[in-house]
């Protein structure tokens, strides 16, 4: 413990008497006077309305005590009713029951100070103030320079991180003598995730847990023990000064399914693992480049989707992948060469075939492991290839796999290619890779150009046209019928404009067959599922029977960046895709959740996808959007743009 003094700092605001928010640190002297104002700034900024009496109250910490923040896990619930349910069946592993009853009793917490304390068996109130509550203080996260992990910010204290300041609280409230749990819901009407807590289950985020609007909220901390015990209870709460150690900053990304039971404690997980995994999340997050999965909003203009053609949501699509699964079951069973090959997948390979012009083809279950099962099993070691900078994952984890030389070569670059292609010397065999259209910028391969420098140096030639099929062509064939050429390897996806799920070479029979016999992501995986199949192979006849989809698609698109650049937002497209260069990561993440909030998702794109500074927003335009749709968003997105960040 380092020897610098440390102060309580509390703040709390009110208006008529009525509590609106409050506060508790503890920071060392030099910090008193940016947190006192930074706290000031809070109380009047909170959304229960602009306070009549803000006290901040500085005293010396009295005797230190330090705590390991509670474990935390995340429960993801839908609904209040399922929140509930969730907090019920988490309380309940922890011996407490009555949950109905005591949710019930949030109705009587709103304006309360602190929280209402309850008898966890008898549900009496305990509480001397009844109007009051009893209010936690004397607390903090080990790390605001108060002599403890300076590595770990706390973050700026104007704006309040629920999360953060509600694992501290319920940590010293878990370890308080005779608190058996405690059950909070945030007071903000518009905060709708709560969390139940007890030092066997840890802390317990329930993502929803009361209706958005909702203003009631509180805090119940719950006792067991004897009348006698209150007393020393309600004085640790209120006077024990706990620092809380390791306490987490941000919500871990990982969740807890709300249907599955196990208490989430630390068991069975390696402490030291969960610490040094934890540490590269916070580093990641400090950063700008942590990431989740996050469900996908509802009603939101998406611009986020890579399912182009809309056809996810066909009424055709759908039907066919409900009557395949009818047919012959939910999945396939086995791999495609023992038992796994169905019709499904015989009718998808052959009109996959004919709609690219080729004699064969070969599906796989994602397009990733048809890019990394292709390139491996084309070439290996003592092998050459050659790859864009600028190449989807898929392709560079194929080119690594394959043990072959990896050569990248400068971005659409063509001169370079053929000075590495020359460099790599004689070899059994070269495999130059492109993308058709770049994921990230959305730009074309030159594919003559391409074709002409691989048929000088005797390579084969492979193209991967994920984002090109449906889009590209004027009957969105692809970049080959936008050139009327055909590389040796035409590799795509189904999971894009086809709406569907998989992956597919198309290419001769003899590469085909070889493809079935030596790709080990085609052998070595159980065979796509029949549903998926049958959508993809409807995709297929619907672009085939409104061949004017592919035209009218880049189409919006181009009036999209037409929008944006006549507001001042330089940008281009030539296909689905359009790129917004911002540069730092988190300018663009704070552009893209001030759309957010407007209504419009149009995601950050950061490092690793693309390198480093070279962040951008990538609006993936699809044939559902409307003009007015689109001019929208591109008032949004410039007008965030010019904000200061
Ligand atoms: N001691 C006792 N009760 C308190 C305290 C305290 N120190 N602070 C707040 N309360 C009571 C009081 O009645 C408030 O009105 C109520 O709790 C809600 O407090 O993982 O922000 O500070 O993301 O508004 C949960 C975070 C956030 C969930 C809850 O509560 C998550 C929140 P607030
Ligand atoms: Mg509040």
């Amino acid at each position: 413990m380092s020897d610098a003094r440390l102060f309580a700092v509390k703040m709390r605001a009110a208006r008529a008497g009525e509590h609106i928010s409050g506060a508790e640190r503890i920071v060392p002297a030099h910090d008193i006077p940016a947190l006192a104002a930074a706290l000031a700034e809070r109380a009047l900024r909170h959304a229960k309305g602009v306070p009549d009496e803000i006290h901040l109250k500085v005293e010396e910490a009295g005797e230190i005590v330090h705590l390991e923040a509670l474990p935390v896990s995340t429960h993801v619930t839908q609904t209040p009713a399922e929140g509930r349910a969730v907090a019920a069946r988490l309380l309940a592993g922890a011996g407490i029951t009555r949950i109905d009853e005591i949710m019930a009793r949030f109705s009587e917490t709103y304006g309360m100070r602190g929280a209402m304390l309850l008898d966890a068996d008898t549900l009496e109130r305990l509480e001397p103030d009844r109007a009051r509550g009893v209010r936690a203080t004397y607390m903090d996260a080990a790390g605001n320079g108060n002599g403890q992990d300076a590595r770990c910010p706390r973050g700026d204290a104007r704006k309040k991180n629920h999360f953060a300041e509600a694992v501290v609280l319920a940590t010293k409230v878990a370890n308080a003598p005779g608190i058996v749990g405690e059950i909070c819901v945030s007071d903000d009407p518009d905060y709708v995730t709560g969390y139940v807590a007890t030092k066997e289950i840890g802390y317990c985020r329930i993502t929803t847990i009361k209706e958005k609007g909702d203003p009631c909220g509180g805090r119940i901390f719950l006792y067991r023990g004897p009348r006698e015990g209150v007393a020393e209870t309600i004085e640790y709460l209120q006077k024990q000064c706990v620092l809380v150690d390791n306490a987490p900053t941000s919500a871990p990304r990982q969740t807890v399914a709300a249907s599955s039971d196990p208490p989430p404690g630390r068991s069975g997980v390696s402490p030291l693992l969960d610490e040094a995994l934890a540490g590269d999340l916070r580093e990641a997050d400090s950063q700008g480049l942590l990431r989740m999965c996050r469900e996908r909003p509802a009603d939101i203009l998406s611009f986020a989707s890579n399912d182009y053609q809309n056809l996810a949501e066909d009424p055709r699509l759908k039907a066919a992948a409900c009557a395949a699964i009818q047919r012959h079951g939910a999945g396939s069973g086995a791999s495609r060469l023992v038992t796994g090959t169905l019709p499904e997948h015989v009718r998808l390979e052959r009109h996959l075939a004919s709609f690219k012009g080729t004699e064969d083809a070969v599906v796989w279950a994602t397009g990733y492991m048809a890019n990394v099962g292709t390139i491996s099993a084309l070439v290996g070691k003592g092998d050459a290839v050659f790859s864009d900078a600028l190449n989807h994952a898929s392709i560079i984890d194929g080119c690594r796999l394959s043990r072959a030389d990896v050569f990248v070569y400068r971005h659409g670059d063509m001169d370079d290619l053929v000075r590495q292609l020359d460099a790599a010397g004689p070899r059994r065999r070269k495999l130059v890779v492109s993308d058709a259209v770049f994921s990230m910028d959305g730009d074309l391969l030159d594919l003559p150009a391409f074709l002409e420098v691989c048929r000088r140096a005797g390579a084969v030639s492979m193209i991967d046209e994920a984002h090109a099929t449906g889009v590209v062509g004027a009957t969105g064939r692809g970049l080959t019928e936008h050139f009327d050429c055909k590389p040796d390897i035409i590799l795509g996806t189904l999971s894009k404009a086809l709406g569907s799920e998989g992956g597919f070479v198309c290419a001769s029979r003899t590469a085909c067959d070889y493809l079935r016999n030596k790709s080990r992501s085609f052998i070595f995986s159980t065979a796509p599922g029949p549903g998926a199949m049958a959508a993809a192979d409807t995709a297929l006849s619907v672009l085939e029977a409104e061949p004017g989809r592919a035209s009218a698609l880049r189409a919006k698109a181009a009036r999209f960046a037409a929008a944006l650049n006549e507001a001042g937002v330089a940008c281009a497209t030539q296909s689905a895709i359009v790129p917004i260069p911002v540069g730092d990561e988190r300018t663009a993440c704070a552009v893209s959740a001030a759309l957010e909030r407007e209504g419009v998702l149009i995601p950050a794109i950061r490092y690793p996808t693309v390198a480093r500074g070279a962040a951008r927003l990538r609006a993936a335009v699809d044939i559902g959007k409307s003009d007015a749709d689109l001019r929208r968003a591109a008032a949004l997105l410039s007008a965030a743009l010019r904000m200061p960040s």
